[in-house]
């Protein structure tokens, strides 16, 4: 029988050990979100981005049933490379280790995950959130209750344009996720710096957002998920003009396709980058290896006021 309890990769359970920084990373970005074979260098470069910031990486995934907290790089390469990877939210975690399966955790299934192996920061690129046509379709991602019931710091860029930005804000607001953002006051759109929406708070630095997590912790009053929205400077961003482009191009393909469920997020983000010839997955990577950075410094800070060294 395959063992259903989390596994650890060797250098992680070291790090968890002796309270050293950690960040967990999720592997449906690497698996559905990014094409083939760049999917798999900016794996390990992400991995690479926490390292240089003084954190442990632990990207989380399923291999042939197996829960893993801190792919190994033969497994990373394994689900960044095969085929029938499946696309593994928190209610897809079971079935999927009963029945032996290799999968790819989303933010949802990476947050719940994380937070049960006591990792306190999580990077990654966008939310998912509130699709465009909800209303009609209630087509909302997991990842918002799943972040709803997970004390975890997620650093993101906000969410694509491909979803309704606007709404997306109002149900975090709702679920009773926090939301900052990182030297802003505006909520980022992934590709574009600006997503069009205002924050109630900005932080400026590491360290005020790991005190953040230590006055939760210490408060003990239970807290979801904190988003810490980190957008990328105007001058990095997507030209706007080729980006409404290729959004109104690509919810236009949805639709004649007869796209639906999890493959919505996929079918969108390989139309990104097909269109754009490349211009949105060198910004998508800047994106994620920006947040990595982020959260692993976030992680070095938080290191220093663990919850139980308060007095
Ligand atoms: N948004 C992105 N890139 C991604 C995803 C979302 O900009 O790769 C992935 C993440 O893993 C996220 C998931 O958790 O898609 C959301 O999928 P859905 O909309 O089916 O919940
Ligand atoms: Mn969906």
């Amino acid at each position: 029988m395959t063992n259903f309890h989390l596994r650890y990769g060797t250098e992680v359970a070291e790090a968890l050990r002796e309270r050293r920084p950690v960040v967990a990373l999720e592997s449906t970005i690497v698996s559905h979100g990014l094409p083939r074979p760049d999917n798999l260098t900016v794996a390990r470069q992400i991995e690479q981005a926490v390292r240089d910031a003084g954190a442990v990486p632990a990207t989380i995934g399923m291999v042939a049933g197996e829960l893993v907290v801190g792919l190994t790089d033969a497994e990373l390469t394994r689900l960044a490379t095969t085929d029938g990877v499946a696309k593994l939210s928190v209610r897809d975690l079971a079935v999927a280790a009963a029945t032996g399966a290799d999968g790819a955790t989303t933010v949802a299934a990476t947050s719940a995950v994380a937070a049960a192996a006591g990792i306190r920061v999580f990077a990654t690129g966008g939310l998912g959130g509130v699709h465009r046509e909800a209303a009609q379709t209630f087509d909302e991602s997991a990842d918002l209750v799943a972040l709803a019931a997970t004390p975890i710091a997620v650093v993101c860029a906000g969410v694509k344009s491909i979803l309704d930005v606007g709404a997306t804000l109002e149900r975090l607001e709702t679920l009773g996720v926090t939301v900052v953002g990182y030297r802003t006051h505006r909520f980022p759109g992934f590709f574009i710096t600006d997503g069009g929406f205002d924050l109630d708070w900005s932080v400026d630095s590491p360290e005020l957002i790991a005190d953040v997590l230590a006055a939760r912790e210490r408060h003990g009053v239970q807290h979801g998920g904190l988003v810490v929205a980190n957008p990328l400077p105007a001058d990095e961003q997507l030209d706007p003009e080729l980006h409404d482009r290729t959004l109104a191009e690509g919810l236009a393909r949805l639709e004649r396709d007869g796209v639906t469920g999890k493959a919505v997020t996929p079918y969108l983000l390989a139309h990104f980058h097909s269109a754009t010839e490349g211009a949105s997955l060198a910004v998508n990577v800047r994106i994620i290896l920006r947040n990595a950075d982020l959260a692993a410094r976030i992680a070095v800070a938080a290191a220093t006021r663990q919850p139980d060294a308060a007095p």
